[in-house]
């Protein structure tokens, strides 16, 4: 078979760039550095049966989850080649309690960019060979370049991101990502370390007949949730839905932005503000779902207009396409208190 040429991450990088006429070419390192780094996680996943890599590191991080020992390796990857490379002023991490202060180097606190990032999503696929992901936002810092970073450089409005996306380790791994342009998808050729432009212009289908949640909570649901779940198994017009959950928000929302569907992670009666963290899961998946056509709430109102007040503040999720998201929106209105 004959292999196409397609254009190389790096070669699209570099490309857009000279669509700005000044740019100064600090952006495309960032998102270079992110590549690279996603790059070294890869390795670790797909070594991490035959390395002693797998399981608990023993600590738990400032949500009270445990970590596993990937997450901590993911999370020093990423920081190492974001501080080093000196391509941003301030990191946040699902694994740390603060953000970090980026100034190694003459040039770091001159640059302009903040990242958030959950460095690997999906813990508890992580020892099962399971798709695991990163995921990543990117703003321009509010405080005065040359200043340290302040924690309102990171509590920012979703509507003010500058890009966002995915690294999705799945049966391949691919970079998924967007600048308010349209979304872009890039698949990892192994032999080769590149990436490589294999899914341009991302788009939700309209509808679908997919949705993922875990209806193992069922019980301590929103009433609107409970209802839009019975809609769903009904036997009617072009339901019954397929459900596929597979606890793993990278690869599911993967999933159900190529073929159509939603991903649902609700408040519970346990957990009245859900599971997913705002600033660096909910908000870049929002940012990815609005540019290819889809809608992300949290049930009442747009994900990216919320303005945050935490680092690690969680809101419930609802996120795909558009008019599954719609539904389950008027699920939830009418739904009695
Ligand atoms: P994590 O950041 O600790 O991995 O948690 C986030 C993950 C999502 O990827 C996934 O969709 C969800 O938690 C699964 O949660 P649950 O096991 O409660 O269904
Ligand atoms: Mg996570």
């Amino acid at each position: 078979m004959k292999e196409q040429s397609l254009p190389t991450l790096g070669e699209f990088i570099i490309e857009k760039q000279m669509d700005f006429k000044y740019s100064s070419g600090e952006f495309s390192r960032l998102i270079s550095c992110i590549q690279i780094a996603s790059k070294m996680v890869n390795r670790f996943i797909n070594k991490a049966g035959i390395t002693n890599v797998l399981g608990e590191a023993g600590n738990r991080n400032v949500q009270g989850e445990e970590q596993q020992k990937l997450d901590v390796i993911a999370n020093e990857i990423f920081i190492n080649a974001l501080s080093q490379r000196e391509v941003v002023c301030g990191v946040a991490s699902e694994e740390n309690d603060d953000f970090i202060e980026i100034r190694s180097g003459a040039n770091a606190e001159l640059s302009k960019y903040v990242v958030l990032m959950d460095p690997l999503d999906g813990s508890s696929n992580i020892d099962v060979n399971v798709s695991v992901g990163t995921i990543f936002s990117i703003y321009r810092r509010i405080t005065p370049a040359g200043t340290p970073v302040q924690l309102e450089d990171f509590l920012q409005k979703g509507t003010n991101q500058v890009a966002a996306g995915y690294i999705i380790y799945g049966s391949s791994t691919m970079l998924v990502y967007t600048t308010g342009n349209g979304v872009n998808g890039f698949t990892l050729d192994p032999s080769l370390g590149s990436y490589y432009l294999s899914n341009p212009n991302m788009r939700f289908p309209e509808d679908g007949k997919i949705y993922s949640i875990n209806e193992g909570n069922y019980i301590k649901f929103p009433q609107g949730v409970k209802d839009y779940i019975k809609y769903c198994q009904r036997e009617e017009e072009n339901r019954p839905y397929t459900s596929r959950y597979i606890g793993s928000l990278v690869a599911d929302f993967h999933r159900n932005m190529i073929k159509g569907g939603i991903y649902i992670y609700p408040s519970t009666s346990q957990s009245p503000r859900g599971k997913l963290r705002l600033l660096y899961e909910c908000n870049p998946m929002a940012f990815l779902t609005e540019q290819a056509g889809g809608k992300a709430s949290d049930g009442f109102r747009r994900i990216l207009d919320i303005e945050p007040t935490e680092l690690h503040q969680r809101t419930p999720f609802f996120c795909g396409s558009r008019k599954m998201v719609e539904k389950v929106e008027e699920f939830m209105r009418n739904a009695p208190e």
